[in-house]
């Protein structure tokens, strides 16, 4: 379509035209990127809200949900829902139901935090793991009792490391079972993966840290499991190599992403999806690297987001950037996003106090265009 470009020139994009993303042609390039909103219950199983709230957000070309736990020990946060229990597979069905009823897709982001919660939200009241018993500074948990600073995690032992991938591919099987169209491994922002990519955190001395090589080997050997219970081209992975979420860094992070990428080149996953920059903050931040390397070296769809508006997706577009942009934010508020943007309308503002708030209010009540209000 054409579009009315912000600096008056009108341009074509082909952001709102249908694309192929593995075996699903999707209705356009825009995805709606990963949320957390807290509205599950405290056994984690998301309900009828979800349903109605992804549901109302159908019209994206792709939809992942929010990060959504593993495990028990993957929690990191009250009211995130989890993918391990039957009743949460019973939960999620409402949701995919949903969203396929109109004509969406809908992928699933595993999560495990690691060290980014707090014994209050374990189960035993037990310290998180991590690669290494580094702390995270300056960080708190959001705990049933308000804010509390992290404490310093436990290092998980090598005897434990099979389980952990056993974990992440038995919630790919509930994923499936739930009727989602395919999952996202969650890498980025900080969270257990990340942990172990980067030096700052993961100061291991056996296979899972040290070189590059090790350092990669966990994320690997996770998505190697989760593509013998979903085809790849069904799989995805989140990445961030520039965040410094949770106090997460890396003293050389692009050989580190390159090398990834190349080993998760053989198993054919549908895209990596790519948090450029310092996520939700800076899309430049001191210190980076192009990122468009790892695109290049990727041999599948690139997803790009942070901070994306309407004219950097089309300017993305135009320049062969990325070929899905992935919005969050704009999301919470406009329901009806795609069409907003299509119609390049002004954008309704989320209202911030109640993106975790665990009610309906400010989650199912953002109207969508002509639906009043
Ligand atoms: C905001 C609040 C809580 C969690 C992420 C899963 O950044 C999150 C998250 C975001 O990936």
């Amino acid at each position: 379509m054409v579009s009315e470009h912000a600096n008056g020139r009108e341009m074509r994009t082909d952001l709102f035209d249908p694309v192929q993303l593995g075996p699903y042609r999707l209705r356009n390039r825009i995805v709606m990127a990963p949320l957390t909103r807290s509205r599950a219950d405290d056994a984690g199983v998301p309900g009828e809200l979800h349903a109605i709230y992804y549901g109302q957000r159908a019209s994206a070309g792709l939809i992942i949900t929010e990060a959504t736990n593993i495990t028990p020990q993957g929690k990191g946060y009250i009211r995130t829902p989890g993918i391990w229990s039957k009743e949460q597979i019973a939960g999620w069905k409402l949701t995919t139901r949903s969203v396929h009823d109109k004509g969406g897709r809908i992928f699933l982001q595993l999560w495990h935090v690691g060290r980014v919660s707090h014994p209050d939200l374990q189960p035993g009241g037990v310290l998180p793991v991590a690669p290494s018993a580094v702390k995270a500074e300056g960080v708190q948990a959001y705990t049933y009792e308000g804010f509390k600073p992290l404490p310093t995690p436990r290092a998980l032992s090598i005897e434990e490391m099979p389980g952990i991938i056993n974990d992440y591919a038995h919630a790919a099987q509930c994923a499936m079972e739930a009727g989602f169209d395919g999952v996202e491994i969650h890498a980025a922002n900080g969270y257990l993966l990340q942990q172990f990519l980067s030096d700052g955190t993961n100061k291991r001395t056996d296979k899972y840290g040290g070189s590059i090589a090790n350092r990669t080997r966990l994320v690997v050997e996770v998505a190697d499991a989760i593509t013998k219970v979903w085809p790849a081209e069904k799989v995805g992975i989140r990445l961030s190599p520039l965040t410094k979420s949770f106090d997460i860094s890396d003293s050389d992070p692009e050989p580190l992403y390159l090398s990834l990428i190349d080993q998760l080149n053989p198993l054919g996953l549908a895209y990596i999806h790519v948090v450029e920059g310092d996520t939700r903050n800076d899309r430049s931040p001191a210190g980076g690297f192009d990122l468009q390397s790892l695109r290049r070296a990727f041999n599948g769809t690139y997803i790009a987001n942070n901070m994306y508006d309407l004219d950097l997706a089309i300017e993305a577009r135009a320049r062969n950037h990325a070929d899905l942009i992935a919005f969050g934010r704009p999301f919470i508020s406009n329901p009806d996003l795609v069409e907003r943007l299509r119609l390049g309308v002004t954008l309704a503002e989320p209202d911030q106090n109640t993106f975790y708030s665990g009610e309906a209010k400010g989650y199912i009540d953002y109207p969508a265009l002509g639906a009043g209000g």
